[in-house]
């Protein structure tokens, strides 16, 4: 018996399935960069959540020109940032800290954005990027834009003061936006029982008087079903929804964290559920795709990853100098508090 593919013809479900290996070699590359001192900071994997930010980036309204969706990712929605169009160089220039990166070597990993393309990195304090999002999608409705904004934040976030007054400032002002939890089931080493007394973060969302639905995070078809219904429910007028992705975190917060407070167990059961395996068995059983199609697919965008990373490593680092160029402080004037020699660099 075949599988609904939610009026996705075989091309969508072709590019799905791209998006999906495209996140997984990245991240991959990213590990080898880490090994061979390339990688400036903490390595972040999306691990088993890679569905999540495909599947719900998919059903979007994804555009170059400033009139599409907007897009706030995570460290684990790289998969949404590539299909927003956040270059795959750039991403490893970010992580490379390298002069040529969109941050110019300032900030780290996905924390870049682009109006155009419609996409807006997170800022570090979690929760914050609800108000943030509220703010842009409120600017949408009272310009009559047909445009959404689509937010995604961690289990751990959502325990922040800020994410409660920004999630109830956007339900009041039906702002138009989806939020997306990405319940993986950890905040670092905390889990979600120490965090929240809810099982389902749905259950918040009557709280709010927002409507909210839980999907399985692992199911990219899912999510995107899920993410096109609440997409429709919010452009039409019905203001803000939250839809939870239901996962695992398999690797640690970041590489550094050796995960030894899980359950190593729990973890190779986990495995039974990676959202790229899953998809992949689910394309050939439905014929939806040829062995020969995903292994093209596997190999084009591992190469792809292969050659970007190639080039960003070949790049320059920021002068040291450009540290001090855009920053608001007016450095040619001695605070009284330093004394004898000049912060100033360039008087040095
Ligand atoms: C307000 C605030 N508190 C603490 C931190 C440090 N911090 C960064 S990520 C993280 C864990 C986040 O967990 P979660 O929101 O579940 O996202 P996940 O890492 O699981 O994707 C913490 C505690 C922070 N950035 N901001
Ligand atoms: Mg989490």
């Amino acid at each position: 018996m075949s599988d609904s593919t939610y009026g996705l013809g075989r091309t969508e479900l072709h590019d799905l399935y791209h998006a999906l290996c495209l996140t997984r070699a990245a991240e991959e590359r990213l590990e080898l960069l880490q090994k061979q001192g390339h990688v400036t900071g903490g390595l972040y994997r999306s691990l088993g959540q890679e569905a999540g930010a495909v599947g719900a980036a998919y059903a979007l309204r994804r555009r170059n020109d400033g009139s599409g969706d907007m897009l706030c990712h995570t460290i684990r929605a790289a998969g949404a940032l590539f299909l927003f169009g956040g270059e795959l160089i750039d991403f490893f220039r970010q992580y490379m800290a390298k002069g040529t990166s969109p941050t110019r070597g300032r900030e780290a990993n996905v924390h870049w954005f682009d109006f155009e393309k419609g996409f807006v990195g997170p800022v570090s304090p979690l929760g914050t990027m609800i108000e943030i999002m509220a703010g842009m999608t409120l600017s949408f409705r009272l310009k009559d834009e047909e445009r959404i904004g689509i937010v995604f934040y961690g289990d751990g976030a959502s325990s922040t003061g800020a994410w409660h007054e920004g999630l109830n400032f956007a339900a009041v002002q039906r702002c138009p936006m989806i939020l997306m939890v990405e319940n993986n089931q950890w905040a670092f080493s905390t889990p979600t029982s120490k965090n929240t007394r809810v099982s389902s973060f749905t259950d918040k969302g009557p709280g709010y008087g927002i409507g909210a639905e839980s999907v399985d995070g692992t199911d990219v078809l899912a999510v995107f079903d899920a993410v096109r219904r609440a997409a429709a429910l919010v452009r039409s007028g019905e203001g803000t929804r939250m839809v939870e992705l239901k996962y695992f975190r398999r690797k640690g917060h970041a590489q550094h964290d050796p995960q030894d407070y899980v359950d190593p167990e729990v973890i190779r059961m986990r495995e039974k559920k990676d959202p790229v395996d899953l998809y992949r068995a689910r394309l050939l059983d439905n014929d939806w795709a040829s062995e020969e199609e995903l292994v093209a697919i596997e190999h084009e965008t591992f190469e792809v990853c292969r050659v970007a990373a190639e080039a960003a490593i070949a790049e320059p680092y920021p002068d040291g100098l450009d540290a001090v160029t855009d920053v608001y402080t007016d450095l040619t004037t001695p605070h009284p508090w330093t004394r004898g020699d000049s912060p100033d660099p360039t008087l040095a």
